[in-house]
């Protein structure tokens, strides 16, 4: 190989081939030395570098809804690439764009008639922060700035995500952050819900942590609030029972948006389309990405209920009605790889079949409970998490151990903290439910 001056770089390759790439969210040295390289997928299962199978306990990071691979998305963005591999649209468009934005708005929650396309989870999350702000502003009410998340959040890594968001370790490095945030406290409770099958049963009250914030800063002054109906990253928190019907009615009554963020719940995980359905709530603004195309092309969407997408058209026909947007938003390749991800998932029942094998799901990953070191189990739709207690002086050691003792026994798991998370694929077997289980408990019994 030769690069721009003509040398040969192959040797540097070769000595240097993982030091490139600054991995992310990653120990790169640690994993340098022992590196998990994937090199292919198929339904249920990656294949490592070394050829062992790994059964995809995680949908890749919860984006494989439907399983990897999937001939009709990959037939799909085939024939996109080379039809039209790129048009922009800012002033201009192209049918696909159009077409998804119509197929998405099929299956969301009633008012749901407007989607902005982004291109991550991250950038959803900024659109919608963006989309609160100007809302009120183009209504006359431009003191509602104030910008809410909660403690244990996780709403991406860029500037506004971080700020709202609710992790430590994401946060601390950088800085000042957003101002004129604040954060709601967070629902994990093991003292009275270790063990709980689905929605705990207590904390519905902690959604009133919203009213000391009002009565702090007004709602004069807040824009937003910004959740994830079930935390994910940071070790899957089911919402307590009651707990975001009481949210929604508390920014109901102030004039706050709901921002809701459905990265890693949109698309079936929990049984139904979206979380907001599950819930029974109705947000203002539902943030995706991941399973919207089934991970295959990077994409995200914002869905925006009507009344605030008519806020931003009382403007003259003739103005631009939101100044952001980007160059890859409703990018051809990734809107053609979502609406046959889509079609994916309707036909097959996806949407839906998460709530059919739950009960299942439920008593296979509560089966756990008494291996060593297990302090809680959760799960809601096809979620699951198993927290340990921490090796002292040594948080997310346990976790992380797990992981990668999993992994050499041919199945990926999510290690966050001392919490593993699991969110197969969909289409996911009882007999593979079982299989899971089955090597997991193994690593488990045999882990200090
Ligand atoms: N919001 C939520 C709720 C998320 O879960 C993002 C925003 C950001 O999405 P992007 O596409 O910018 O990464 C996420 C991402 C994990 C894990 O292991 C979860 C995410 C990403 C990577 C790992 O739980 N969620």
């Amino acid at each position: 190989m030769h690069d721009a001056f003509g040398s040969d770089m192959s040797a540097k390759l070769a000595t240097n081939d993982l030091d490139a790439f600054w991995m992310p969210f990653t120990a790169n040295r640690q994993f340098k030395k022992a590196p998990r390289l994937l090199v292919s997928a198929e339904g249920m299962y990656f294949t490592a570098a070394d050829g062992h199978r790994v059964l995809d306990g995680t949908s890749g990071l919860w984006c494989v809804n439907a399983g990897h691979c999937r001939p009709k998305i990959v037939e799909a963005v085939r024939k996109q690439v080379g039809e039209l591999d790129f048009a922009g649209n800012f002033q201009m468009g192209h049918p696909r764009a159009f077409e998804c934005a119509a197929k998405l708005v099929n299956i969301a929650p009633p008012g749901f008639d407007h989607v902005f396309f982004t291109n991550s989870g991250s950038e959803s999350v900024e659109t919608a922060l963006k989309m609160a702000l100007a809302y009120h502003r183009a209504r006359g009410k431009a003191t509602k700035t104030r910008l809410i998340g909660r403690e244990r959040g996780y709403h991406g890594v860029n500037f506004g995500g971080t700020s709202v968001g609710g992790v430590l370790n994401n946060r601390k490095m950088f800085g000042t952050l957003l101002a004129g945030v604040d954060h709601i406290r967070h629902t994990h409770d093991l003292s009275r819900n270790a063990f709980s099958r689905g929605e705990p049963e207590h904390g519905a009250e902690l959604a009133d942590d919203l009213e000391r914030l009002v009565a702090l800063h007004d709602a004069s002054t807040i824009a937003a609030v910004i959740v994830e109906p079930v935390a994910g990253s940071t070790g899957v928190l089911v919402p307590p029972k009651g707990y975001l019907k009481r949210l929604a009615g508390i920014c109901a009554k102030h004039d706050i948006l709901l921002i809701l963020d459905e990265v890693i719940t949109a698309f079936g995980r929990l049984g139904a389309p979206f979380a907001a359905e599950y819930f029974d709530i109705s947000p203002d603004i539902i943030t995706t990405a991941k399973a919207l195309t089934n991970g295959t092309i990077p994409m995200g969407a914002v869905l925006v209920k009507d009344e605030v997408y008519d806020a931003f058209m009382n403007c003259p026909e003739e103005d631009i009605d939101f100044f952001h947007g980007y160059t890859y938003s409703g990018h051809p390749v990734a809107c053609a790889a979502s609406i046959a991800a889509l079609e994916v998932y309707t036909e097959e029942g996806l949407l839906t079949r998460a709530g059919e094998l739950a009960s299942y799901w439920e008593d296979a990953v509560h089966s756990l409970k008494g291996l060593p070191h297990v302090i809680d189990i959760r799960n809601i739709g096809l979620i699951g998490a198993v927290e340990f207690d921490p090796i002292p002086d040594a948080p997310a050691k346990r976790a992380n151990g797990r992981f990668a003792k999993a992994f050499e026994q041919g199945l990926l798991v999510r290690a966050t903290g001392d919490i593993i998370a699991l969110a197969p694929p969909l289409i996911i077997a009882k007999s593979e439910i079982d299989k899971l289980i089955d090597i997991f408990s193994n690593v488990l019994k045999t882990c200090d």
